[in-house]
């Protein structure tokens, strides 16, 4: 497959708390880093996504008194997975890895800002009504698949691919180059979500990466 001038890999919170040593841990999240540069290559156009929390954020668990990190509480939007504190504004954990390869990036997206609202989707937030701004971006500059990859497959990667689908892109996620956290199913069911809405699934080496 060649990558061509309405294709963009769109590359999901690959930051330091994801990854081995960080507050929220994807489980071998650092294997996602070769395939990812590797799909680099291949791409003209590349888009990332920085996961972007101020402190004392509603998701983290520490913002609920008695409450654990991967326990849930109920927000005005719905239920919510309560996580270890991660990617907060300006510190290390928030960083994008400088093992990435991606210097011809031409956008990064920072999502989850608002405090008391996440956001696992680089399309919209958990309340699935505020938009990022993202699929208007994508629509102005004629893209119409979008490649997804990165961490974690059943969380930013599912829920953003889904919600690409639902702004009217074509949807592929790269499996190889991508991590789960897993919790609970979630990935299974992700991928089942991702299948409904009619995401493709792809490995990188099919797509020359
Ligand atoms: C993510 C949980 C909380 C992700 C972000 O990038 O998948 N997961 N914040
Ligand atoms: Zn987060």
């Amino acid at each position: 497959m060649q990558a061509t001038e309405t294709d963009l890999l769109l590359v999901i919170d690959v930051q330091a708390d994801f990854l081995p040593g960080g507050t929220l841990a994807v489980p071998d999240g650092d294997a996602v880093i070769a395939p990812i540069n590797a799909l680099g290559r291949t791409f003209k156009h590349v888009a990332l996504t920085q996961d972007w929390h101020p402190a004392g954020h509603a998701s983290f668990a520490t913002s609920h008194p008695g409450k654990k990190p991967f326990g849930t509480v109920r927000l005005a939007y719905g239920e919510q997975v309560l996580w270890p504190e991660h990617c907060i504004q300006g510190t290390p954990g928030a960083e994008l890895s400088p093992l990435l390869a991606l210097p011809h990036a031409e956008l990064i997206i920072r999502k989850g800002y608002r405090p008391g609202i996440d956001s696992y989707s680089a399309f919209r937030e958990a309340d699935r009504i505020t938009p990022t701004g993202l699929a208007g971006y994508l629509r102005e500059r004629g893209f119409t698949r979008i490649f997804l990859c990165g961490l974690a497959t059943d969380y930013c990667v599912g829920w953003s691919a889904i919600d690409a689908r639902e702004a009217g892109f074509q949807a592929v996620v790269v499996e190889d180059a991508c991590r789960a956290i897993d919790l609970d199913g979630s990935l299974e069911r992700a991928w089942g979500d991702m299948a409904a809405a009619g995401v493709e699934r792809e490995e990188s080496w099919a797509i020359g990466g």
